[in-house]
């Protein structure tokens, strides 16, 4: 088989596993251990980048070689484009909701995901919690989220509009899983939409399967309002 997935533990790589298993794609999957909360050397020997995700076409029908890539949005497309018949992703002849999906798609990694990481970082051990660039972040994550809210109050369904694309795909680990780094609690009543949005997704056999896969039977998605910090970054 040529597609090698390479998933690091509670990480971005979750989005790629969910990705192969919506499209129902064969692949081979690697796990790697963070060392202890980075990149073990094991992916740092793949790719320059040392992140996770990362994917081994090999050999890619594109280049009848092999290509390895990282980011997730370069690693989804390639997905979509060479082994899933340009599955969830729209394109221009879906219309309107081409361009919603290509606002959402890359939101996700261009706005949602560091906006909650600059509030890790910022929240960090020798912070003050009081400091004001604590609260200029969670403003900024408070903003962010109030759009993803607004959007899913709009479609009542997905981010690009009545069905699941890669938009959801790219956005939902920031919603879930990076509140174990980072946590941050859900509002009941401000945060209605989105919660009900994680319900859906965490009714979708493809995600319950791939977050099986990633993090093992025992593992629960942070899908609900509260969340308990990961052990990993327990203070
Ligand atoms: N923009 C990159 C970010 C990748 C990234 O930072 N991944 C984290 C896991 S969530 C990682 O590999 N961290 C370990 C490290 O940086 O050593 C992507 O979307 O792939």
């Amino acid at each position: 088989m040529a597609l090698t997935l390479h998933h690091l533990g509670l990480s971005q790589s979750e989005r790629i596993i969910w990705l192969a298993e919506e499209l129902g794609i064969n692949y081979n999957l690697v796990h790697h251990k963070r060392d202890p909360i980075f990149s073990p050397q094991s992916i740092k020997d793949l790719h320059p980048a040392g992140t996770a995700p990362v994917m081994e076409d090999d050999p890619s029908p594109i280049t009848q070689s092999r290509v390895v890539l990282a980011e997730s949005g370069a690693i989804m497309d390639y997905i979509i484009t060479v082994h899933g018949n340009g599955n969830l992703a729209p394109t221009l002849k879906d219309g309107p909701l081409y361009t919603n999906y290509l606002e959402w798609y890359h939101f996700a990694n261009g706005s949602l995901q560091p906006a909650l990481f600059r509030v890790m970082m910022a929240r960090g051990p020798a912070s003050d919690p009081n400091s004001p660039v604590v609260a200029r972040t969670l403003q900024k994550w408070d903003h962010l989220l109030s759009m993803v809210e607004n959007r899913l109050a709009e479609t009542k369904a997905y981010l690009a509009g009545e069905t699941l694309t890669a938009a959801d795909i790219m956005t939902v680990f920031t919603l879930t899983t990076m509140r174990g780094f980072c946590p941050i609690e859900f509002d009941e009543e401000k945060q209605a939409n989105i919660l009900g949005y994680l319900k859906r997704v965490g009714e979708r056999p493809a995600y319950r399967r791939a977050m099986e896969i990633c993090e093992g039977k025992e593992f629960s998605p942070l899908l609900g309002a509260k969340v308990e910090p990961f052990s990993l970054v327990k203070r």
